[in-house]
């Protein structure tokens, strides 16, 4: 039914806040049996890839075009590294604006840039890293008055809650632990604030540890840096110097989680390990907390028996060279039933 109808009563939608709608959020939460059973907890995921956008961004995105729309909004902007410009664009021809939105150039997967220019958005590749094109939508917002749909839009984050909401739901209660990948640190914030308001209601009695999963060579909240040349395979969260860094410090601590940091290689082995434990394809930036959680268990800090939930933040055909570069090449063969034969012996 879409996150605003859902869940409209714990946002601030109004009678004048038009009804958009592309029937996001109500995402699978799948138990993942054989790799839970390997690291000795019980795992679960949030397959947030299955959202219409085929990431997490949609269940803000919809609210933050929303309100714009009811404050006047006529065009759309935003900076990403590449699942925030996908959810922009396309409730952007939803509600029928224009959008604007500018990718660090080179640096984002195939799949989303195809979605942005499907979807009809102006694309502008800059030379430059995203936290450079975040500076510059935010300066061509201020220059044109167009809605800026990065999460320095309050209305993201508010949206994103629901995430937590339906984790609560689904389990009935929160889990022990909620490993999430960071990269502007909204999502993580977003997540945080969702298990507090639900506890506060007293839909749910557990609070969870946050822990926060960053690539190596992206991980300013593991060094305690800003990170000025950031680079790695997950391009969605390669990211120096991210917005809700205070709010992600903050949830760490108050819910006694923790950041850690992980190596593209780690990723790249979660992200098979994924798929083929359990049929479930995540681009490379979801499976930085399976990465994760692999190394917390060999460093014996993985508390047996937990509850731990992972959000798997966008599809894996949204990158699929990346993942063509991990796998090997199908067989080829000739069309008879000899050549057939003698793969399948192989
Ligand atoms: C799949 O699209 O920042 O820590 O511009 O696409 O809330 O930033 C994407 C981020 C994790 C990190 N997983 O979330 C963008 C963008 C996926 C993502 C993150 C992103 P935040």
């Amino acid at each position: 039914m879409g996150v605003l109808k859902r869940y409209g009563e714990y946002l601030p939608v109004t009678e004048k806040t038009p009804a958009v709608n592309l029937e996001e959020g109500s995402t699978p939460l799948v138990r993942l049996g054989r790799i839970g059973s390997d690291l000795g907890i019980e795992l679960w995921g949030k397959l947030e890839g299955c959202n219409p956008t085929g990431s997490f961004k949609d269940r803000g995105m919809v609210l933050a075009v929303a309100k714009a729309l009811e404050d006047g909004a006529k065009a759309f902007v935003c900076a990403s590294t590449g699942n925030t410009s996908a959810s922009a664009a396309a409730y952007a021809a939803r509600v029928g604006a224009p959008c604007y939105v500018l990718l660090p150039s080179g640096k984002v997967a195939m799949g989303k840039l195809a979605q942005s220019l499907m979807y009809g958005a102006k694309v502008i590749a800059v030379d430059g890293n995203f936290d450079r094109t975040l500076e510059m939508a935010r300066e061509a917002s201020a220059k044109y008055g167009f809605a800026i749909v990065n999460s320095i839009n309050p209305y993201r984050l508010i949206s994103q809650r629901t995430g937590a909401w339906e984790i609560c739901e689904s389990l009935g209660d929160a889990p022990d632990m909620h490993a999430i990948p960071v990269g502007n640190a909204g999502n993580i914030s977003a997540y945080w604030a969702g298990y507090r308001e639900f506890h506060k209601r007293g839909r749910s009695k557990k609070l969870p540890r946050m822990m926060g999963f960053q690539a190596e060579g992206a991980s300013p909240l593991v060094t305690g840096k800003e990170c000025p040349n950031p680079e790695t395979v997950a391009t969605a969260i390669r990211i120096g110097n991210p917005v809700s860094a205070n709010l992600a410090r903050e949830a760490a601590r108050e819910s006694g989680g923790e950041f850690n940091s992980v190596t593209d290689a780690e990723i790249l082995d979660a992200q098979r390990v994924l798929a083929s434990k359990c049929g479930i394809f995540a681009e490379p930036a979801s499976c930085a907390p399976l990465a994760g959680l692999i190394k917390l268990k060999r460093s014996g800090r993985l508390p047996e028996g937990s509850k731990v939930v992972m959000v798997l933040t966008g599809n894996g055909l949204k990158d699929p060279d990346t993942a063509l570069s991990q796998v090997e090449k199908p067989v080829s063969i000739g069309g008879t039933m000899e050549d057939l034969i003698e793969a399948i012996r192989l």
